[in-house]
């Protein structure tokens, strides 16, 4: 035998052991499943936001995963998240996602990812970055070449980050989701699929699954996917599961049956009931799936918390944002503790497949701290200097947050009365104006809130020369729906009775920073408090802090607003996320163990927006209240 041919054996021989070590994952339609190095394989999976659960905890949380049966997780990459501003990109501490990938591999757990560029999700603009309004007539999620070119700088960025996490290439995630939901989308854009597709395949290469997800109805699926992508479906529980899947067979003869977000919950709005998935109709459900053969990915399986300004809002005949807390009566709960439908799950799981053997994972200690004081340290507008260092914009018309390039949290609008008006005179805000909430203010005093599709008009006195101000709370874009260009501010003109205002200041205000930068606690420390008026109730806008030191280690626990209005809060210079107890149904914010500090004081600070009660308490204690109801009317006051 020649040497020539010797060489082709062994290279022959080595290429065959090769294929049949190197890891493979794909469709085997003709046996309609799964396959997973060459075994047919089902995948039981749990969606989990690593963006909303502090980083400390992400290994608790998927482990309880992975002992509740679970052999794969789903997860969003938010590009908002990973890219507040265009071309800087951060994947450090809270936005690690390979330390996530890591860990969920280290625990075993497969990986199926859905990095859009559009996620929905109740996250802000679902996702996709505010900056991308700048270009005002932006078409979302489409081939808008605008749009097309800041999706592909992106992509360009983590498509790369995640190729090497591909399971053909020894990494876990198993398949990847192209866009979300399209077919719900009313741009039906080929083009723009086609586009994703080929960059999806450009740079993780053809061996990935792709896949789409839409509502299990043949019009969905035909509009929110493409040749060479699979198809699958979401439904919520349902009696009859071979019926769910008819739309997914029209599109799909063959494969495997996917249902990509089976509801165990449902999300909350401000002002609504807190949504429940019941158990046994949830675990029945997944029982009758798993028995035809389906694979399923419970959305979700631990929701978590929508920290800071970063919760979206839907628009159904009204706008209706989300509320902080995203537990969604998941099976874990938003402090990651396992619930009783994660046992049920858990035990309809072990009918289909081994359940580790060991225990779960206990909750974690929950504490009651009890009531901290907190004084008043001034309002607002008492600290333009530090909220807004630099000049208003001046502007003979409202200008928005995109305009001013701010995309979450607050901006001060500041004009001033064009004539005397000493009649109480409607200071309107036509056509919702307002995005979303305007506390207004008559010479510093506290008048009441505009509120987008709930307040437009409030009545105003003042003098010729006073200044008027409007502080505009952005409580968070639109998700979902066609007209999700959710601009914020005031994207309409106000009129005092039949005069258009004019001639506007307008501060762009920075919170967060001087916030975590401990600004008040120094300033205390520099400038003793004024002697705090006996106690009566302040309205308007106003800081409010406290110092308090635990009385023994840092655990998880649940922070009450007694009587509070609705504001931000901050603990330990960390935004915690918004507050809205008049509201509900949300009446307690989580606040992780990780946030709080044994060895040394705490401080909270909180931003009320409205009225401020005269016993001024913050109160932790050792649950969640998350099923409240309203409270209190929004307070109008008519300055005589
Ligand atoms: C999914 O569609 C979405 O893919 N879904 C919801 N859709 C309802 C739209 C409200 C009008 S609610 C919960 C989930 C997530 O938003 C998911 O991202």
């Amino acid at each position: 035998m020649d040497s020539q041919h010797g060489i082709r054996l062994l290279l022959l021989g080595y290429l065959s052991v090769m294929a049949s070590t190197s890891p493979t994952f794909h469709i085997d339609y003709e046996n309609n499943c799964f396959r997973k190095d060459g075994q047919v394989f089902r995948y039981v999976s749990g969606s989990i936001h690593y963006f909303r659960i502090p980083p400390e905890y992400w290994k608790d949380r998927l482990l309880k995963m992975y002992m509740a049966g679970l052999n794969a997780i789903q997860i969003y990459i938010p590009w908002n998240f990973h890219e507040a501003t265009p071309g800087v990109y951060n994947f450090q501490g809270d936005r690690d996602l390979e330390q996530f990938l890591e860990l969920a591999g280290q625990i075993g757990l497969l990986v199926i990812l859905r990095p859009g560029p559009y996620i929905c999700a109740e996250w802000d603009m679902g996702g996709l970055p505010a900056w991308l309004l700048q270009k005002r007539n932006i078409v979302l999620r489409s081939s808008d070449p605008d749009y097309l070119m800041a999706v592909d700088s992106w992509l360009d960025v983590l498509l790369p980050k995640m190729k090497p996490w591909l399971y053909q290439n020894g990494g876990n995630i198993i398949s990847v989701q192209v866009e979300n939901e399209y077919g719900s989308y009313f741009a039906c854009d080929y083009n723009y699929l086609r586009h994703l597709k080929a960059k999806f395949e450009s740079i993780l290469g053809k061996e990935v699954v792709l896949f789409t997800t839409d509502g299990n109805s043949e019009k969905e699926l035909r509009r929110g996917t493409l040749e060479g992508m699979y198809a699958t479906v979401d439904f919520g529980p349902s009696s009859n599961v071979t019926k769910e899947f008819q739309a997914q067979r029209q599109i799909e003869p063959k494969g495997p049956l996917v249902n990509s977000e089976y509801y165990t919950g449902w999300l909350d709005y401000w002002g609504g009931n807190h949504s429940t998935g019941d158990t046994a109709m949830v675990a029945k459900c997944l029982q009758d799936m798993l028995t035809i053969g389906a694979n399923v990915n419970m959305y979700m399986f631990e929701g978590g918390t929508n920290f800071g300004y970063w919760s979206g809002a839907d628009y159904k005949k009204k706008f209706k944002p989300v509320t902080t807390s995203y537990d969604y009566d998941a099976p874990l709960s938003e402090a990651g503790d396992p619930t009783e439908k994660l046992y049920a799950l858990r035990t309809v799981i072990s009918q289909f497949k081994d359940i580790p053997q060991g225990p779960m994972p206990p909750p974690t200690i929950k504490e009651g701290y009890g009531y901290v004081p907190l004084l008043k340290n001034g309002a607002l507008l008492e600290f333009l200097d530090v909220l807004s260092p630099f000049p208003p914009v001046v502007s003979v018309f409202p200008l928005t947050f995109e305009h001013l390039k701010q995309y979450f949290g607050f901006v001060l609008y500041r004009t001033r009365f064009p004539l005397d008006v000493l009649k109480p005179t409607p200071l309107m805000a036509p056509r919702n104006a307002v995005h979303d909430l305007g506390y207004v203010m008559v010479k510093g005093e506290y008048v009441g809130v505009l509120e987008r599709e709930e307040s437009l008009v409030i009545h105003v006195t003042g003098r010729i020369g006073d200044t008027l101000d409007i502080l505009v709370e952005n409580m968070g874009r639109l998700n979902f729906g066609a007209d999700f260009n959710d601009f914020k501010g005031l994207v309409r003109n106000l009129s005092l009775g039949p005069i258009i205002l004019e001639g506007w200041e307008i501060y762009s205000l920075d919170i967060d920073g001087p916030v975590r930068m401990g600004w008040i606690q120094s300033m205390i420390r520099d400038k003793p408090q004024k002697k705090q008026h006996s106690l009566v109730a302040s309205t308007g806008p106003a800081f409010y802090t406290a110092c308090f030191q635990l009385p023994g280690p840092n655990h998880d626990t649940f922070l009450k607003l007694p009587n509070w209005t609705k504001g931000q809060v901050w603990i330990n210079g960390f935004n915690l996320g918004r507050y809205w107890p008049a509201k509900g149904p949300q009446k307690t914010l989580f606040v992780p163990a990780t946030l709080l500090e044994a060895s040394r004081p705490n401080n909270i600070t909180l931003l009320e927006l409205m009225e401020a009660p005269a016993k001024r308490w913050a109160l932790f204690i050792d649950r969640p209240i998350l099923n409240g109801t309203g409270t209190k009317r929004t307070v109008t006051i008519v300055l005589n």
